[in-house]
């Protein structure tokens, strides 16, 4: 963390990235950082491989993040990069390979495992997997960098926390999450209005598509794993957006008898995206990592290409294994 801290305060131009289909916590943890920094006087860029989605409008980030996909100004060369929420560059797309070319050094910032298989993140990253939030360590770096909190630094932060605590359920065992908290809420931040636009947003149209992807749930091993397929062309009938499916499995998950869940989303023919979760009896991270993705220990996902059978097929037997060995039977 001395060294991150040093390493930013050093550095006159900064930009500051996130995860493709970026989320809550990403997204909260470089606009915190952006917020501070340019309070601090430093040059600083805010840049996505691709859109904000709508929900996170309330941030009002239009103004300066600039999305590669989309026309932008030509990257510049700056001293330091910093990738929030992600240690795998191949999370950023064809941006990591721009920002390679211009950045004098790339960290990044993170509380997701280390990947046994896949890219290792660049030399001098800081990665905590105790943090329950990108925001939690943002936190940190904001206070260290004796940076003044604000109104747009708390909002930010309380949006990371938020998210990816989902209003404090996942906490890791830890106070911080309710200390950062605490501290955030003395300034103007509508904090219920924050957890609305970030969980109730549903629209008729996701109900309706719930109605009828929520009754395809097929059950394994006594109902404790449940699978769900879902298909793009669902989604785009429902005038639904990638981002309205990332919560489905976490709704999935408050069946009481499950321990695991998987949702498979067809984005195109042959290429799947693969959410894993866990209540914390068997790890899934290893199940993504099989199928070439990665995670945390008990949300996980991957990006699969190839046939949807042998895709289940790979998927179910790893999960049933591991159930099967966790609880002594054959
Ligand atoms: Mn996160």
């Amino acid at each position: 963390m001395e060294k991150l801290v040093a390493k930013i305060k050093q550095a006159k131009s900064i930009l500051l990235s996130t995860h493709r289909e970026c989320d809550g916590d990403g997204l909260g943890a470089q606009l915190a950082l952006y917020h501070a920094l340019k309070k601090d006087g430093k040059r600083v860029r805010v840049m996505n491989v691709d859109d904000v989605p709508p929900k996170y409008h309330f941030l009002n980030h239009s103004s300066f993040l600039e999305v590669y996909q989309r026309p932008h100004k030509p990257l510049q060369p700056h001293d330091l990069a910093l990738i929030f929420d992600t240690n795998d560059e191949r999370q950023l797309g064809i941006l990591y390979v721009e920002l390679k070319k211009y950045s004098k050094e790339i960290l990044f910032v993170d509380h997701h495992p280390i990947l046994l298989e896949g890219p290792s993140p660049s030399a001098g990253s800081y990665i905590d997997t105790s943090a329950a939030s990108t925001g939690e360590i943002v936190y940190d770096i904001i206070k260290k960098l004796g940076i003044e909190m604000d109104e747009n630094i708390a909002q930010a932060l309380y949006t990371s926390v938020a998210f990816d605590t989902q209003v404090f359920r996942y906490i890791r065992s830890s106070p911080k999450s309710h200390i950062i908290a605490s501290e955030l809420l003395n300034f103007n931040i509508k904090s219920e209005d924050i957890h609305r636009r970030l969980f109730s947003t549903h629209t008729a149209g996701k109900i309706a598509f719930l109605s009828k992807a929520l009754g395809q749930i097929e059950y394994h091993l006594d109902g404790r794993i449940a699978v769900l397929k879902i298909r793009d062309q669902d989604l785009t009938d429902h005038g639904l957006t990638l981002d309205e499916t990332r919560d489905m499995i976490d709704m999935i998950m408050n069946i009481e008898s499950l321990e695991t869940a998987v949702i498979f989303r067809e984005d195109s023919p042959n290429t799947f995206k693969v959410s894993l979760r866990s209540k914390g009896q068997i790890e899934v991270l290893s199940v993504a990592e099989l199928l070439g993705g990665g995670g945390h220990r008990w949300a996980a996902g991957a990006t699969y290409n190839g046939e949807f059978t042998k895709l289940k097929d790979i998927t179910l037997d790893a999960l049933k294994k591991k159930l099967k060995k966790k609880n002594g039977s054959t």
